[in-house]
This record gives structure tokens, sequence and C-alpha cells, in this order.
């Protein structure tokens, strides 16, 4: 077999790659045609392509790696772990001491009755986990009838079956026969875009009682639960107006249906507390968590379930596990680097430092041609582009397009920043530093003035009407 490495040419490694590797969420005659880029190696908030170049990683790799990358600590537990027990399973009456020690921290680390975990391999299959269980919990109660799920448009739960039934994209349940039934998708609370003559006020409570008529529409005795991310990621960093959150918390308290807050992104102290749930003030039954929760290290995700859901779910056999449920690697190389988050209190540099000083680069940036609003909660950041910030106006072009742009200027000055739609959004590992937001927002600038010549000389630089 020929030795691949980080030595070959870039052209061959791509060549390889084009011809057997399938990326996910990737057209991937247009990506063979441009080469990916081969990334070889990273330490802190900088990674290494194979052509050299040293490019600042904006979003922490998929939203995940908290800590930074280069943790020699993380290695070590892992290798400890493999030569100690690199595998066995949860299933059988057998348990291990790392994921004994994640379970107990995770317990501990999570708000209220959050006392109780079930392990997956990422956030994907926990929302597959959380679909079953909450529909077991309302049977157990002796009411099948509460089956819907209710979600939201624009969510991102994940990629099977079933958790991107729960997600809101429409590109993905246009493809593969999803999503499954008694999914039901209520409005985001998206201001900026669809707040239309609305306060923020005013949209933020109109859109969270869309749940109540959803309840009230179904019937509450048929709804199981609700299920939301406290800030959406992937659907381009939305965060609802200050009057969404708790409107949700009445209605989910005043009627009988169960609360998952999926924290995959939120969690592990990107919006500055260990939990989106604190940060929004809300009470979830269930928290859905992963990435973050080992830094992206080892793959690892699960289900955080209150003492009432437990108990109920405990009352029966639940016919439900992954093999590497709780896998002792990724238990471990996690467990470490909650340690870290907590010791080193990297949570704290987000909330005092990081994240204020983000907040004024993002502010300044306003001032650019293109650029509407500026979020951020904690580490999670999003920039609107429009033709006219007064009526927040859309772009006459395929919404993306000049996003799309602007991610390639990016790109091209070795900043990973990404577009969802036409908004840029940011998300640095936990730990960068005031001196690398200064880069990244040094950066950010020179790329946005090049997307903006560019749309300007293409004539894209046209509101919709
Ligand atoms: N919930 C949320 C809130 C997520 O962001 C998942 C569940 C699924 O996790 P897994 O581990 O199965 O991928 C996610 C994942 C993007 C992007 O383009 C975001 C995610 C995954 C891939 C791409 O922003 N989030």
């Amino acid at each position: 077999m020929v030795q691949i490495t980080n030595h070959m040419p870039t052209a061959e490694l791509q060549a390889l790659d084009s011809a057997h590797h399938m990326h996910p969420f990737t057209h991937a005659e247009g990506l063979a045609a441009k080469g990916p880029r081969v990334i070889t190696r990273a330490s802190g908030v900088w990674l290494t392509d194979s052509e050299g170049n040293r490019i600042i990683d904006g979003m922490a790799g998929l939203w995940c790696v908290n800590i930074g990358y280069g943790r020699e600590e993380l290695a070590e537990v892992a290798a400890r772990q493999i030569r100690e027990l690199p595998y066995y399973n949860t299933f059988f009456q057998t348990t291990h001491v790392p994921v004994i020690a994640l379970a107990a921290k995770l317990a501990e680390l999570a708000p209220g009755d959050l006392n109780h975990v079930f392990f997956a391999g990422s956030g994907s299959e926990a929302n597959d986990t959380n679909i079953r269980m909450v529909r077991t919990y309302w049977d157990v109660k002796g009411k099948p009838g509460k089956k819907i799920i209710i979600s939201r448009k624009n969510a991102y739960h994940g990629s099977s079956v079933g958790s991107g039934s729960l997600g809101g994209m429409s590109g993905m349940h246009a493809q593969g026969g999803m999503p499954i039934p008694d999914i039901y998708h209520i409005n985001q609370p998206n201001w900026w875009s669809e707040g239309g003559d609305m306060t923020p006020e005013e949209f933020g409570i109109a859109r969270a009682r869309e749940l109540e008529e959803a309840i009230l529409h179904f019937g509450e005795d048929r709804i199981a639960a609700f299920i939301a991310e406290p800030v959406q990621g992937a659907g381009g960093v939305i965060v609802a107006p200050d009057t969404y959150w708790p409107e949700i918390q009445r209605i989910c308290d005043k009627y009988e249906i169960l609360l998952i807050a999926d924290e995959v992104i939120c969690g592990f102290g990107r919006t500055g507390n260990w939990f989106g749930s604190q940060t929004l003030n809300i009470r979830p039954h269930i928290m859905t968590i992963a990435k973050g929760l080992s830094s992206g290290y080892q793959p690892i995700g699960g289900s955080i379930v209150c003492d009432e859901v437990a108990s109920v779910i405990g009352s029966v056999e639940f016919n439900h596990g992954y093999t590497y449920s709780g896998h002792p690697v990724a238990a471990a190389v996690a467990l470490e680097n909650l340690r870290i988050l907590e010791e080193e209190n990297v949570i704290r540099h987000v909330r005092e430092v990081a994240s204020p000083y983000l907040r004024r680069k993002m502010e300044d940036l306003t001032d650019h041609p293109m650029v509407g609003e500026a979020k951020l909660v904690g580490l999670m950041g999003s920039l609107a582009l429009t033709p006219d910030k007064d009526s927040r106006a859309k772009f006459a072009s395929e919404p993306g397009t000049v996003g799309y742009i602007c991610r390639e200027r990016c790109f091209a000055n070795n900043l990973v920043m990404r577009h969802v739609g036409d908004r840029m959004i940011i998300s640095p590992p936990l730990v960068i530093k005031p001196e690398e937001i200064d880069i990244m927002f040094d950066r950010a600038r020179k790329a946005l003035d090049e997307g903006y010549a560019k749309v300007k000389a293409e004539g894209l630089w046209k509101a919709a009407s």
C-alpha cells in the first residue's frame, strides 16, 4: 500500500481525496475541480495547510475545539486509556471508570436536576436518542398519544434521519425521505430577516406564541416535546430577541410538554457559561451535548436528562444504545477537556475577556458598507450582510451568493470565517487571546473589502424588491 503522508504534494493528496473520499454537505464535482484545502496540523487557534499557510481558525473546527488545538494532556490521556482499556461496552450490565467519572462530572456541571447521562457518539445520535426517549417517556406515563415533537425552521439538530427531521433545513428534507412523521416546525426568532415592521421585542413574543398556537392546534395530549438550540448555530447564529425565551419557558411550563435544549454548540462555555440554558435562563428537561464536550478531540455526544425523565425511563427496559455509547477513550478525553475548561477558568476568560473584546471588534465592523447587524453571545457571533442597513434589505441575488464571495475572500486571506446565507459566522476556540482577535479582524476587514469590491464589480450590489 502507498504510504500517504503530510509530505506528499498537495495536488496528489487532492487527487486521491477526490477519487475516494465523499465529503459531507458537498457538491463533489465542484470540489474536485477546485481541490480541497489539506489541513496538516494545528496548534492553539492556528491551522497549517499542506502549502505551509498559517490560517486562523475563526470557527473552532466545526464549533467544537473549545480549548484550542494541540493540548498534550488530551493526547496523554487518550494514550493511557488505550493502553489500559481501549474499549468495552456499557450494554450488558457492565460499566467502566471513565464513563462513570464523566457522567458524574456532567451531573455536577449541569444545572438543576439534570443528573443522568445517556451517551452517544455524536450530536445527531444524541438527538435520535431524545426522539425515542421523550416518546417512550409518555408511553410509560400512559399517554401514548403524545408523540409530536415541535422544532423550528432553520434549526440544526444533526444529519441522521431522526435528527435531520428535527432540524428545519429544507435542503436536507428534500433528500432521502425526511422528515419522519410527527415532527412539526414553527418559525424561527430571526428578527433581522423576518421581523418586518415589528420591534424585536414584539417579534420575539409573536414567534414564541407560535409554540402555543401549535400546542393548541394539535392538542396538548398529542405533543411530546419542544426542541431548540438556545442560540441557533448552523442556521446563522440567530440570537432571539430578549422576550423570546421567557415566553417559550412560560408556555412549556403551562402545558405538559418536555423541553429539550440542544446544547451541542452552546454547551461547554461557548455562550460564556457552562451551558447556553444558563445564559438564556432556560430550564430544560433534557440537554443534547457533543462537540465542546471533548473539544472535538474525540467523537462523543449524549443527552443529559432530568431526574423525572430518567426515573420514568428507568422503570422499563429502554431498547436503545450505540456500540460507542460511553466509549472509554472518548470519555477519558472528555473528562480531561472538562478539567482544563474548569481549572484554567476558560469560561471566565470567555465572559470577561474574549467576548467583550470580540464584541467591540464586531461593532467596529458595522461601519463597513456591507455589514448590518452584529450579534454576539459569548464567543458565538454573526454579521448580517446587507445592501441597505436601514431597511435590513436582502440582496437581489440568490441568498448566500454574497456570503459565499466573502467567505472565499476570508479563505484566501487565511481566515476561517464561514457564511450561512448572507451572514458571516464567528465561533473561535474559547482560548483565543485579544491579540489573536485583532489578527482575525484585520483579515476579516480586508476580506470584506475585497468581497465588497467583487460584489460591486459583478453587479450584485442590489437590494431585493
Ligand atoms: N445539534 C446542533 C445544535 C448542532 O450544531 C448537531 C446537533 C449534530 O451533531 P453531530 O455531532 O452529529 O454533527 C449539531 C452539529 C455547520 C455545521 O455547517 C454544524 C454542525 C454540524 C455540521 C456542520 O455549521 N452542527
